[in-house]
């Protein structure tokens, strides 16, 4: 796999970071979109996270799709997987391995932000599904969905529990262009993280060894790298809060003291004042109701829904 086959949907990388800097940091409360967190340094960081003794949500993910692979292959007959967000597509093996061994599996389709973690992902799958057409695009899948390749049917993954990072709104409106590009009978698969104990909840983005903190402030460094700004992200402070009225988590930035930040790039100076914060991230949590109605709502019939054994995470398939 070369560069080359990564289709690229990305025009100007820093054009699109100086836009978001200056709504966000313009802001009466300041905030970022989580998708600048994955830089090359921010998804390794990430992949660092999914490790941890406190992020449980990839090993659930994980133990309901070793689970139910085979099943999701035999109910799709899938010729195309498409997935967004793929990121390292580490748990994606378990699909491709199901899919092919059911035989119907023509074409992979990762998706992702990361142009560095799709091409590391494309590169290991090309090399270990030798008959398997790979395609790579880089995009932002909120706005790049049109573009997707591949035969019907076609089973879509969305996994991780990553449409909780976005709003309500957002969410209602990315379901819809999800169902909008699919054929009527061409599936959904949809990973949420699910509502449980607070404790668990802020520990998940708040770890001991302060992997999740150091993610959190990478958002920052690349602002410093694109824009030429002058962040000191040490001067912040992570913060993980659970909003028990939204159902999510939210994480926050919150300055240590009065901070003048120059962004030339964006031609800003922002003023922080002690203790102001900024929000780099929402992870909204799920009751499998609700994610059946969401689906609903938006063209979907949920067909199977499936929790691990803790009930910690849901994996939903839907069909258009
Ligand atoms: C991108 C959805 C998998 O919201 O849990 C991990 C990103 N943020 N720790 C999440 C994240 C902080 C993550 N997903």
């Amino acid at each position: 796999m070369t560069e080359a086959d990564l289709q690229t949907h990305r025009t100007d990388v820093a054009a699109e970071l100086r836009a978001d800097v200056r709504a966000g940091l313009t802001a009466e409360q300041k905030w970022l979109p989580p998708k600048w967190f994955y830089d090359a340094e921010g998804s390794a960081l990430f992949e660092k996270i999914t490790a941890l003794p406190e992020y449980y949500p990839t090993r659930s993910e994980r133990e309901v799709l070793a689970a139910r692979a085979a099943e999701i292959a035999v109910l799709t007959g899938a010729r195309t997987l498409v997935e967004l967000g793929s990121g390292s597509s580490e748990k994606t093996r378990l699909l491709l391995g199901a899919l092919t061994a059911h035989g119907t599996l023509e074409a992979f389709v990762p998706m992702d932000v990361s142009e560095s973690a799709l091409a590391e992902a494309t590169a290991a799958i090309s090399a270990d599904y030798p008959g398997l057409d790979v395609r790579g695009v880089v995009g932002d899948f909120t706005r790049h969905l049109r573009l997707l390749p591949g035969s019907a049917p076609r089973v879509v993954a969305f996994l991780g529990g990553t449409i909780g990072n976005f709003l309500p709104a957002e969410r209602a409106a990315f379901l819809h262009s999800v169902r909008e590009v699919l054929a009527e009978g061409e599936w959904l698969l949809l990973g949420t993280d699910l509502v449980k104990d607070p404790e668990t909840l802020e520990r998940a983005y708040d770890d001991a060894a302060g992997v999740t903190a150091a993610f959190n402030r990478n958002v920052l460094r690349v602002i410093n790298a694109q824009l030429g700004a002058d962040f000191d992200p040490d001067a912040f402070d992570h913060v993980a809060h659970w909003d028990a009225g939204q159902e999510w988590i939210e994480m926050r930035l919150r300055a240590q003291r009065d901070i003048t930040v120059r962004i030339p790039g964006a031609g800003l100076v922002v003023e922080f004042a002690a203790g102001e914060h900024i929000r780099t991230e929402v992870s909204a949590k799920f009751r499998p109701d609700g994610i059946a109605a969401e689906l609903a709502a938006a063209g979907f019939a949920v067909v199977r829904r499936w929790t691990d054994a803790q009930r910690r995470f849901g994996v939903s398939l839907a069909r258009s």
